[in-house]
């Protein structure tokens, strides 16, 4: 029997669903006793170091568990649970962490993206448990934007490398702590898991200590998922947008089973785009949060939904707000939410009043459930103009000129999955969510997708080098060699395709082969 320790701040399902997927079972802290009584406890930390600090006082939690830590009773923090070791954090200057090892938690100096989002490698400093059966070139999941920094060096179990070396474990006796996610790192996060949970597991190390870690180019694989004509759930997939095929929407599969059948394939994340969100309320259809729940207790890997997530009003005037559709997509199972045509209407009005609101969907799901957790979903059309000042939008000089030979064009946004084209281009759109919080942008092009013709590097060039948060590349794979085109081209984060997948024409196991040794992936 495993005790977590669950303080209500949010989402530890995938915490829950992976330990139980082992074969243990799970019993939540109820009553501050319950941590005393704990064989083993596992502390996932949700949210930021202060609310976490502040509700473990409140519910009574902070004396018992640093009585069970300091009887050196098996433990494993993740994330803010391994942070909450520390005297403190710079995320919450003049607040105590639990002080059970010497050191501070400080925010990433350096000149690459925070929060530091994906999957990167360890080194290791000391055997451990956990390292059973790993050989040392496995990637673990990361999303955080601070990191500890122990006083004793003692303590420090890996290192990962992200701008500088920085603490990614810890271990004092069977005080254990991963910046990392294991419940969100594939089979390699599980292992590691399994040996927690172990009662036998000797001290080793993994087989081999990289001399230094890079974080990897992620390859995702993409659902649009809407109910066909008989009023089934399925996997769809559009050609230039338009997924009806004689009439028909196109049927390539169940959600659920496709899904896990790309994780088994090594797939790095999962996104779920419910493409009819738009104008079905995600609320009412319960299907697609069954679809989450179902998909997050096989699947460990990230995974991400979209589709609906705005603000709404029911038939009997009951009121909704993104933040609580988002709030029912993490309690399912999601890491993140991508907010699409709502994303549009928001940089609208902020660019019209120059002002933000505070109150945006961007902004609260991000204040709320950090800005990682806030991915915009970009649907833009190439539109050709005859100079770069034909219109007040970010133009680019194209190598593949218009049907009137134009060598300039921008970049569209639409909303309502591609049916509407707004006054924004998707340069400027991507710059202003950065600006409001948004984590992580997720950029479409519709004059590719579904065509086979490759990713539109063009765009990705203009958008990636206007903001410093991740860029995912999508629409158009047709062949493993896009994936190389585009990580090579531009500097993509992620690449994202769906038809090839679906279809069977590639796996992902083969774009991660033929990506190997000329761009860094997860092996
Ligand atoms: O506007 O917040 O409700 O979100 C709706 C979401 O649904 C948006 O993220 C939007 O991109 C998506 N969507 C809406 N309509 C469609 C459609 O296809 N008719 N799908 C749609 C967009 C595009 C990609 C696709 C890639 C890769 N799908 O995600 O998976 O283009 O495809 P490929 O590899 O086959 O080329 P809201």
């Amino acid at each position: 029997m495993i005790t977590l320790l669950d303080y209500g701040a949010g989402n530890v399902r995938s915490v829950v669903n992976a330990i139980e997927h082992l074969g243990e079972t799970v019993r939540r802290v109820q009553r501050p006793e319950d941590i005393l009584d704990a064989e083993k406890l596992v502390f996932p930390g949700v949210g930021a170091f202060g609310s976490m600090m502040q509700m473990l006082h409140q519910r009574g939690f902070v004396t018992p568990l640093k009585q069970y830590l300091a009887a050196d009773r098996p433990f494993l923090g993740i994330c803010l649970g391994m942070q909450a070791l520390f005297a403190g954090s710079e995320e919450a200057p003049g607040v105590a962490g639990l002080g059970v090892l010497p050191g501070f938690v400080r925010r990433f100096r350096t000149r690459l993206a925070v929060p530091h989002i994906g999957w990167n490698g360890i080194r290791s400093r000391q055997s451990s448990p956990l390292f059973a059966g790993l050989s040392g070139d496995e990637k673990f999941y990361f999303v955080h934007s601070y990191h500890v920094c122990p006083d004793e060096p003692a303590v420090a179990l890996t290192l990962t490398d992200y701008g500088a070396p920085f603490v990614s474990a810890v271990q004092r006796g069977n005080v254990l702590g991963t910046q990392f996610h294991p419940e969100k790192s594939g089979p390699a996060g599980l292992r590691m898991l399994a040996n927690f949970l172990a009662t036998d597991a000797g001290r080793c190390r993994p087989q081999r200590t990289p001399a230094g870690t890079a974080l990897a180019k992620r390859i995702i694989a993409c659902l649009d998922v809407r109910t066909d004509d008989d009023g089934q759930l399925v996997v769809t997939k559009g050609d230039r947008y338009d997924v009806r095929q004689d009439g028909a929407v196109r049927n390539l599969g169940r959600p659920v089973d496709l899904a896990r059948n790309y994780y088994q394939q090594g797939a790095d994340e999962i996104t779920f785009l419910n493409i009819t969100g738009f104008r079905d309320f995600p609320l009412q259809d319960m299907p697609m949060l069954e679809v989450l729940a179902q998909t997050s207790r096989e699947v460990f890997v990230p995974l991400t939904i979209g589709g609906g997530i705005r603000d709404f009003t029911d038939k009997d005037g009951r009121h909704y707000s993104a933040l609580e559709v988002a709030g029912a997509y993490f309690r399912g199972g999601a890491d993140k939410v991508s907010i699409g045509s709502d994303a549009v209407a928001v940089v609208e009005d902020f660019l019209r009043t120059k002002k933000a609101t505070g109150k945006s969907a961007i902004e609260e799901i991000a204040r709320v459930y950090g800005n990682q957790a806030v991915v915009i979903s970009i649907d833009p059309r190439r539109v050709y103009v005859p100079s770069p000042d034909a219109v007040a939008h970010h133009v680019i000089e194209t190598t593949l000129p218009g049907p009137r030979g134009e060598r300039w064009c921008w970049y569209q946004c639409t909303i309502r999955g591609g049916r509407e084209g707004r006054p924004v281009d998707a340069v400027t759109l991507a710059r202003a969510c950065e600006g409001l919080g948004a984590g992580e942008i997720l950029l479409n092009c519709i004059d590719r997708d579904g065509t086979h013709d490759g990713f539109d590097i063009e765009l990705i060039q203009a958008v990636k080098s206007a903001v410093t948060i991740p860029v995912i590349a999508s629409s158009g794979a047709g062949c493993v060699e896009h994936f190389a085109d585009v990580f090579t081209g531009t500097d993509a984060d992620a690449a994202l395709a769906a038809g090839i997948f679906h279809r069977g024409e590639v796996t992902i196991a083969a774009v991660k082969e033929h990506l190997t040794r000329k761009v860094e992936i997860r092996p």
